[in-house]
């Protein structure tokens, strides 16, 4: 009998696209969280069970061994702190860019940049490699709305196909990062439950290769 093995997902489309990950390495949910309302989703596997997080939460339940493993964007874990966690795979799956965006309009001058992002880590220190001083506000959501309305000349905010933004009469203007969900181990428990987790980064790897 194997330990009980805890894997951390936010809903959505970390959800959707690791499940196919999650089927090669023989697991497969219970229930649908799309439908259902639980949070602890059982599998197939006796001993391995779903946490149904939210999405900038993943990182701090693995760091705290509250799930063993976990699927966090790179723009979540780029903003968390690192202790007690391995990213051990880029899973290809959730990608988009971290941009700088805002209106069409000449970068107005006079004042520093005011620019509103829920990436405030990310954004500190991309503004600070171009050695340009700007005043951060930060945001938990619809940064969309910010340069609407002067709150902030530009955003950083996450981009994929540029609807949201060109629906809010804004552009992507500088390329910040790549982004895509990785797999997140606790550390301790890479050493005690190893085999179960190598199993499924595994097979994980292999579909990713594939
Ligand atoms: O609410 P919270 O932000 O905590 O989480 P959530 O429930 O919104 O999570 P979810 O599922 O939206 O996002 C989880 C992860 O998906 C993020 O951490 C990213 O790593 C990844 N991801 C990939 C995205 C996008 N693509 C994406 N397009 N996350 C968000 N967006 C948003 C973006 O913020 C913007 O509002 O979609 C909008 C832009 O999309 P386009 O297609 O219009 O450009
Ligand atoms: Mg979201």
């Amino acid at each position: 009998m194997s330990e009980q093995l805890t894997i951390a997902l936010s809903k959505g489309r970390i959800y959707k696209d690791t499940l196919p990950l999650l089927e090669a390495a023989g697991i497969e949910p219970l229930e649908d969280p799309s439908k259902s309302r639980k949070l602890i989703l059982p599998t197939n596997q006796e001993n391995v069970r779903l946490l149904i997080v939210r999405a900038t939460d993943a990182p701090t339940y693995v760091a705290h061994g509250a799930a063993d493993i976990g699927v966090a964007g790179k723009d979540v874990l780029m903003e968390a702190p690192s202790d007690n966690i391995y990213e051990l795979l880029d899973l290809k799956i959730a990608q988009c860019k971290l941009m700088v965006a805002g209106p069409e309009r000449e970068k107005p001058h006079g004042h520093r940049l005011k620019i509103a992002t829920k990436y405030l880590k990310s954004a500190q220190a991309y503004y600070a490699q171009k050695g340009e001083q700007v005043d951060l506000i930060k945001l938990y959501g619809s940064m969309e709305i910010a340069p609407l309305i002067d709150l902030a000349d530009r955003i950083v905010d996450l981009v994929d196909t540029g609807n949201t933004l060109r629906a809010n009469g804004l552009v992507p203007l500088e390329h910040i990062a790549d982004i895509s969900s990785r797999l997140i181990v606790n550390q301790h428990a890479y050493k005690t439950k190893f085999k179960q987790i190598d199993h499924i980064v595994k097979q994980f790897k292999s579909v990713i290769e594939s």
